[in-house]
């Protein structure tokens, strides 16, 4: 095996003139929730993050972390942009002690085993873990509740002293579209900052948003290994909590819940407005984002019905819903167990789960829409899913 990858190696650097990789790094972080405009409580959930990158695209194959305490870690793909990035993690552990006893100080070592640069090795000299700094919070988190569509919103936090830590630290502050289930707009802020404006570009009626903002510094470490290239041990702290963009009028928008179903990130929810005679007079196919958030914007006017339907789910009607003002926390939870998509858990809807009953995506007789919890295989607990809600059906126009 060994040669193996050394004859890839030879075959890289035939092709590859030069070590690629630019950096490596091994990253100690603890993550609060925050309520209120306060300091979040001392509980973190702790990870330690290790990251390989190159500048050169597919360029890294295969990366392994050695660690003095929990033995190797195999570090996967998760480049974007340019270049390459792989990265592994430890965790989460539920408190900065916990963290400081699974990851002593002592030699953490990188090795390449295939890619342009390969073999190769660099090692970061880790030192104790240390969370003694500020722990980041946003100061005005209550005024970016119901943001303002399309307008600058101005974001405050306390401040970073950085005992020890001088002069490499940054503070870092981004959002995440949950609604559309985007990465939606950063930026790397000097330390003694506190405070940034997040444009009103990135703000969208009805759209919800996670922001993390990070407390970050590090030592820079060279010439370890893989050409020079940079290695960095890195603390940080980072706060996160959802922030809310107002609907606007004819924007109508909220969190649904698809019962016992595992993941509804990307799942297709037919809308529908509805007038009292049963007159559909809109119908959208959205996508739900991260945790069931979703918005769409409809141009009809007046107090109208909204119903939902998900393929797997009972149609839902939610009533007298004013579209002459944004609607902010229209949040449906839907019933599973409809198989076929007709609206009713029947017999037929029986029928075809048991003609699919113990297979997976690699069996013969696997049906994806039996799967009603989303796990992948069809089992007892797709069944009792059904079981539970026979006999009921969705909303239909009267
Ligand atoms: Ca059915
Ligand atoms: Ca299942």
């Amino acid at each position: 095996m060994k040669s193996v990858v050394s004859i890839t190696a030879l075959l890289a650097l035939a092709a590859v003139s030069h070590a690629d990789v630019n950096g490596y790094a091994i990253t100690y972080s603890a993550s609060y929730n925050q309520i209120g405009d306060v300091a979040p409580p001392d509980n973190p959930t702790c990870y330690l993050t290790a990251s390989i990158s190159s500048l050169v695209a597919g360029d890294l194959l295969s990366a392994t972390l050695s660690t003095p305490s929990l033995g190797d870690f195999d570090l996967y793909d998760a480049s974007y942009g340019a270049g390459t990035y792989f990265v592994c993690y430890s965790g989460p552990f539920a408190s900065t002690a916990d963290f400081a006893a699974a990851h002593p100080a002592g030699t953490y070592t990188f090795n390449l085993l295939t890619g342009g640069a390969a073999p190769g090795s660099g090692t970061i000299e880790v030192h104790p873990a240390d969370f003694s700094y500020e722990i980041p919070y946003l100061t005005n988190l209550s005024s970016l509740q119901m943001l303002p569509a399309g307008l600058d919103a101005e974001v405050t936090w306390n401040p970073f002293t950085r005992p020890g830590f001088e002069p490499d630290a940054e503070t870092g502050f981004y959002i995440v579209d949950y609604t559309a289930a985007v990465y939606a707009w950063g930026a790397a802020e000097t330390p003694e900052s506190t405070g940034t404006t997040i444009p009103g570009a990135q703000l969208i009626s009805g759209h919800t948003y996670a922001y993390n903002v990070a407390y970050r510094s590090w030592e820079r470490l060279n010439e370890q290994g893989f050409g020079g290239a940079l290695s960095d041990q890195v603390y940080e702290r980072n706060t996160g909590a959802l922030i809310h963009c107002a609907a606007n009028p004819g924007t109508v928008a909220g969190k649904l819940t698809l019962s016992d179903y595992y993941y509804p990130l990307g799942q297709p929810v037919t809308v529908q407005v509805v007038a009292q005679d049963g007159t559909i007079e809109d119908e959208q196919t959205i996508t739900l984002g991260y945790e069931g958030y979703y918005a769409f914007d409809t141009a009809v006017t007046g107090t109208k019905t909204i119903t939902f339907k998900n393929p797997r789910f009972l149609r839902l009607a939610v009533e007298n819903v004013d579209l002459s003002v944004g609607q902010d926390f229209i949040n449906p939870v839907l019933i599973n167990g409809d198989v076929d998509d007709d609206n009713a858990v029947t017999i037929f809807d029986y029928l075809a789960l048991s003609d699919a009953f113990d297979s997976t995506a690699a069996d013969a007789w696997w049906d994806a829409r039996a799967d009603l919890d989303g796990d992948g295989t069809i089992t007892i607990f797709d069944y009792l899913i059904l079981s539970n809600n026979f006999d009921l059906s969705g909303w239909e126009p009267s």
